[in-house]
């Protein structure tokens, strides 16, 4: 059984005046997940590749959660994405809030170069999947900040038992594309409901234990 999960998103970047992976967080956040009585908090993380491990890591110790989901948007794709594996590199074209453009740079130097998740992502794609909704499994995040994210939440994994962690990239939401029909979007509440679905499956797998 799973007793609290910490939903994060991010704040706008990239000229977009809000996030897709923020405004799922905020709303499964308050509408919980039928059916399972889990405590679901959302918190916000800054696109900032030198703050962001510590607002994390604070997040993780105030609340305890057995379950991080971790959020964030790509303009490049119409479905969701469950993120398989996170490299310990940073490297970027764009600059993130604070202005800070990585340069091949590691995230934690002489440590793995890559972190798996040990969910169980096969079984999050079929369920989404079961539901209509479009969804894949990646093998890169990419190397900006939701990759520097995803690496620091596995390296806490390591250290602390108990905890579990998925990165998910999600596309724009129907309202930010209104003006750029060209760009990829999906509907809010199916990317609620996929990630409410990880939270059933998770919870569902650690009931069978
Ligand atoms: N997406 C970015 C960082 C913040 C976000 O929502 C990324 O894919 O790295």
């Amino acid at each position: 059984m799973l007793h609290r999960v910490l939903l994060t998103g991010f704040e706008p970047f990239g000229g977009y005046t809000d996030n897709s992976s923020w405004e799922v967080a905020q709303r499964v956040a308050s509408c919980g997940v039928e059916g399972v009585d889990v405590e679901v908090v959302a918190v916000q993380l800054p696109v900032s590749f030198a703050r962001v491990g510590e607002v994390l890591r604070s997040a993780i110790e105030l609340h305890i959660p057995d379950l991080v989901i971790m959020l964030g948007q790509t303009t490049t794709t119409d479905c969701v994405r469950l993120e398989r594996v996170a490299l310990n590199m940073m490297d970027s074209r764009k600059a993130d809030n604070d202005g800070y453009i990585a340069d091949e740079e590691p995230i934690y130097e002489g440590e793995e170069s890559a972190l798996f998740t040990s969910l169980p992502i096969k079984s999050f794609r079929s369920a989404i999947e079961a539901q209509g909704i479009a969804v894949k499994i990646t093998n890169s995040a990419g190397l900006y900040v939701c990759n520097r994210t995803y690496y620091e939440a596995l390296r806490l994994c390591r250290e602390r038992e108990g905890l579990q962690a998925i990165f998910v990239h999600l596309p724009l939401y129907e309202g930010q594309t209104l003006s750029q029909p060209d760009k990829k979007s999906m509907l809010l509440g199916d990317m609620c409901r996929a990630v409410q679905t990880i939270i059933e499956e998770t919870n569902d797998k650690n009931r069978e234990v």
